[in-house]
């Protein structure tokens, strides 16, 4: 047997309700306000008058119980709301893995949007229920929800990822996913909203 500094959890079978986004057994459970998305929308106004308007749950990140440790395997399902905040879709933080691990995106329902970038291109993915998005070592993701129901999806991603978030306020995303005539218009970051 191989020996582990970190002994690996017993195997276990995963159940996952696709339509109500619970996975059994389940870990814990992430939820982003709109507060929790200071500087990552372009119209600050607008983001601060739905900070004050309710602060609405944004998105919720249910996890399985495998630790976020070396060698394991997480997975996590993410629910995204509809919904637009000065014309830009509601969305995901975004993130970098600190430690350069790929990671597989698995649509379950709704509609969305990988956007990817890094730090020089950027690639735009939409993923539907049965569709796989696959963010290459190296690659910021954040995930948009560019329709009218709960955007979720389920990632899969090695434990000793990580996830940094400043490198996202740094550096943005490239593009940003706004509503338009109810299509999905992609522009550019201007140099002036990167610190
Ligand atoms: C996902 C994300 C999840 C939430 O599980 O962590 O969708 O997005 P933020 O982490 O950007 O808030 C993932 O990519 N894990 O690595
Ligand atoms: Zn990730």
């Amino acid at each position: 047997m191989t020996s582990y500094a970190t002994p690996p959890i017993s195997p276990f079978l995963l159940t996952l309700d696709a339509s109500n986004a619970t996975l059994e057994p389940q870990g814990s459970t992430l939820v982003r306000r709109m507060s929790d998305l200071g500087g990552l929308f372009a119209d600050v106004p607008a983001w601060e008058r739905a900070v004050a308007d309710g602060d609405p749950i944004v998105y919720t990140v249910v996890s399985s119980p495998v630790p976020e440790i070396p060698r394991e395997l997480p997975q996590s399902v993410t629910t995204i709301h509809p919904g637009t905040i000065g014309g830009e879709f509601w969305m995901t933080k975004g993130h970098q893995h600190p430690d350069p691990q790929g990671e597989i995106y698995l649509g379950l329902g709704g509609c969305g949007g990988l956007l990817l970038f890094d730090g020089e291109r950027t690639e735009w993915l939409e993923i539907t229920p049965g569709v796989v998005g696959y963010i290459p070592p190296g690659w910021a993701h954040r995930s948009v929800n560019i329709g009218d129901e709960p955007y979720r999806f389920l990632a899969v991603y090695p434990g000793s990822a990580g996830h940094d978030y400043g490198w996202v306020l740094k550096h943005g995303m490239g593009l940003r996913a706004r509503k338009s005539d109810s299509q999905v218009e992609l522009v550019p970051f201007t140099p002036t909203e990167l610190g």
